[in-house]
């Protein structure tokens, strides 16, 4: 059975990225970055996040616009080893937008000998972007599609374990945006699947998860999607059925602003991906 559903909605040929970048223009609000702090780097943390000296002491950065692997995940040491080989011993922050994130992190651009750390690291698939309202949104976007379908860095099918064979799911459809508060409806929420191979495919364990470090689905213990069925993720409660199953999240996964519907096997392995743009 094809999913109906109402608009916005993606409908999509295979789990490749569709490539297709927003030629909005950053809305006023967010200044444009002008000359930064130059800082010593006392240590790297993990892919995004690094421990600096500047004229306030030591604090604690996040890279603005990405998001590296934990240190526990699949890639996270590769990308922790990366970002310490780009940053090197002394760095630029440069501001643009908001100055700190939620844990009292500075949230900077960070540029080491004239270069873009975050839009390398995201570059050469060492991290995910994370879509947002900053004037190098476009560009970290940009590249970020280029390294997804180049499939390199995280989204390589042979990075963490076995490698797993393309195309053995597929995003068949989903919804970001519902009508009305995301917040009142998030079983209107939803993300689809199809198998279209001749044999079940073993999900259970898996993790569905978008460009936030917070929103991770793990599919049941035990579940398959049969040959030529559908199953669809809705972001709400419910009782699971072989049809429909239930993220259960507190709020909205899927930001209106833009996203990536990310696929992980058993070993983090990047099964399928899918970025959408949207509207902050
Ligand atoms: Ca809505
Ligand atoms: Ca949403």
């Amino acid at each position: 059975m094809a999913i109906r559903s109402v608009l916005p909605v993606v409908l999509l040929l295979a789990g490749c990225s569709a490539g297709a970048t927003s030629t909005e223009t950053t809305p006023g609000g967010t200044a444009a970055p002008t000359g930064g702090e130059v800082v010593t780097v006392v240590r790297v943390l993990d892919g995004d996040s690094l421990v600096v000296q500047g004229s306030q002491g030591d604090r604690e950065v996040r890279l603005l616009g990405i998001n590296a692997p934990e240190g526990t995940e699949c890639y996270g040491d590769l990308a922790r080893d990366k970002l310490e080989q780009l940053v090197g011993d002394e760095v630029t922050l440069v501001a643009a937008g908001e100055d700190t994130d939620r844990f009292g992190r500075l949230l900077r651009y960070v540029d080491a000998a004239g270069m873009d750390v975050n839009l390398e690291m995201i570059a050469g698939g060492h991290a995910v972007v994370v879509q947002g309202e900053h004037p190098r949104n476009d560009e970290y976007v940009a590249v970020a599609d280029v390294a997804s379908s180049s499939q390199i860095g995280l989204w390589s099918s042979n990075v963490c374990g076995s490698a797993v064979a393309p195309g053995s799911v597929d995003i068949v459809g989903y919804v970001y945006n519902p009508p009305g508060r995301d917040e009142e409806d998030l079983n209107g929420e939803w993300v689809a699947f199809r198998n279209d191979e001749n044999e079940p495919v073993a999900m259970g364990g898996w993790i569905l998860r978008d460009e936030s470090t917070q929103n991770r689905y793990r599919f049941p213990d035990g579940f398959v999607l049969r040959s030529g069925r559908e199953v669809r993720v809705n972001s709400g409660c419910g009782e699971d059925t072989q049809d429909v199953l239930h993220w259960c999240s507190d709020f909205p996964v899927w930001s209106n602003g833009g996203d990536t519907v990310i696929l992980q096997d058993l070993d983090g392995t990047v099964v399928l991906h899918d970025r959408f743009s949207g509207q902050f």
